[in-house]
């Protein structure tokens, strides 16, 4: 069977709630990933980062496979011999007290948002039911009805409604604005330290702390969501790093498991987390052995394999080389580390055809906000790879 044989399969049967690029991938292998026809591709989007470990790393398959030998689900009525390491392991790397095990980015986000209302009213003494959560413009954080509530984009809202209240928006970068907003009603303020489907947007430098300031003189929690900017992307193990911050929670997912396995977490010390009780919160997979194993395994890549500082120095790489094409369609380059984004000028007439014409020559690149070229490959990328990469980035960013 062929590309096309696949693709028809697909298009019959799957629902078309995605429009992917018609490359039908069979193998993959760190940086590189290879179709049904027997081409090779170098991987630019990493599954929106939940591959920076590279594709099927050795050891965090083997981990699987061992873990999946012994036992996969116990549910949380009991306990297993995988989960309390994995807690120990994620509080000593990043200083947080408590963790939260789920599966998708989603669901820990939502984890998160039912922490910081109950916070609210426990803790803060809100009047109960009237919570607020401040978010930010051309935010992402998933597509439950109650993420896409507080979604700025009118197609992942369209035809969802009755939506979920006690959310407010802010601009993106404008702590004056949120600073304006917090009343005595308000719980959290959640942020993504580097917006990722917003278009790779790195927020004017020193929003973050002057946000976080905000948020502490009016005793609202300030939580990150690092579920894409986080794990090494950025060239920090979190994006909030660069401004000096810690915030009240972190919200992490995608490369926590090396792109292997759903699984994703909330960390925080205990007075956020602290407010669930027994059989206020929970999830059948959630804190599964498999999950935990898997997410050990990939912690201890990242940081063996020091991906976080090769995020840093090859994103600074990349950045430079991208920097040195002179092409007329490129009105910004921005990111930190190997999160990076490349704007295009109206008149390119948007960037899903610079994608696809990159795919014709070997590399895959996801297009986000329409004229966005996201370049965010495996932070196992060598500079070798990236210097294969420039040269057919610059032929087509050289097209009329
Ligand atoms: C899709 C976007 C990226 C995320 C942040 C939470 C979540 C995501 C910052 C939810 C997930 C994924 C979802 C996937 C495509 C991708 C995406 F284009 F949708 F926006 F990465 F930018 N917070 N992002 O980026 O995590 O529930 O998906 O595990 O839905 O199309 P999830």
């Amino acid at each position: 069977m062929l590309t096309r044989d696949f693709i028809e399969i697909e298009e019959k049967y799957g629902a078309h709630n995605y429009h992917p690029l018609d490359v039908v991938i069979t193998k993959a292998n760190g940086v590189w990933v290879y179709d049904v026809d027997g081409n090779k591709y170098l991987d630019c989007l990493a599954a929106y980062s939940a591959v920076n470990q590279g594709h099927c790393h050795p050891r965090i398959v083997k981990a699987l496979q061992t873990q999946a030998e012994k036992v996969t689900l116990t549910s949380r009525a009991f306990r297993n011999d995988q989960l309390p390491f994995l807690y120990k392991e994620l509080s000593e790397l990043t200083g947080y007290q408590m963790v939260l095990p789920m599966n998708s980015g989603a669901e820990a986000v939502e984890t998160a948002l039912k922490a910081a209302r109950k916070w609210g009213y426990k803790v803060k003494g809100i009047e109960e039911n009237s919570a607020e959560i401040i978010t930010c413009t051309n935010n992402f954080a998933g597509r439950t009805i109650s993420i896409i509530s507080f979604s700025t984009v009118e197609q992942y809202k369209d035809g969802f409604g009755p939506f979920t209240p006690g959310f407010r928006v802010i601009e993106y970068g404008n702590a004056d604005e949120l600073e304006k907003v917090i009343n005595k009603n308000t719980a959290a303020f959640l942020v993504e330290p580097i917006q990722g489907e917003g278009g790779v947007i790195v927020p004017p430098e020193g929003f973050l702390k002057k946000a976080y300031d905000i948020c502490k003189k009016n005793n609202v929690l300030f939580i990150a969501d690092e579920i894409q900017s986080g794990l090494g992307r950025s060239g920090k193990l979190f994006a909030f790093e660069y401004e000096g911050i810690r915030p009240d929670a972190v919200i992490i997912g995608k490369a926590l498991s090396g792109g292997c396995y759903p699984v994703s977490a909330v960390l925080s010390d205990k007075e956020f987390l602290g407010v669930f009780n027994p059989g206020d919160h929970g999830s059948t997979f959630g804190g599964n052995p498999l999950a935990a194993a898997v997410a050990r395994e990939s912690i201890k890549v990242l940081l063996e394999e020091k991906l976080i500082e090769n995020s840093f120095n090859m994103g600074k790489y990349f950045r430079d080389g991208l920097a040195k094409i002179k092409s007329k369609h490129i009105k910004e380059i921005r990111g930190k580390g190997l999160f990076i984004g490349v704007e295009l000028k109206q008149e390119a007439n948007g960037a899903r055809r610079f994608c696809e014409a990159l795919m014709k020559r070997g590399i895959l690149c996801k297009e986000t906000h329409e004229n966005v070229i996201r370049f965010a490959p495996p932070l196992v990328i060598k500079k070798e790879e990236i210097d294969w990469a420039l040269p057919i980035i610059e032929e087509v960013l050289l097209m009329d």
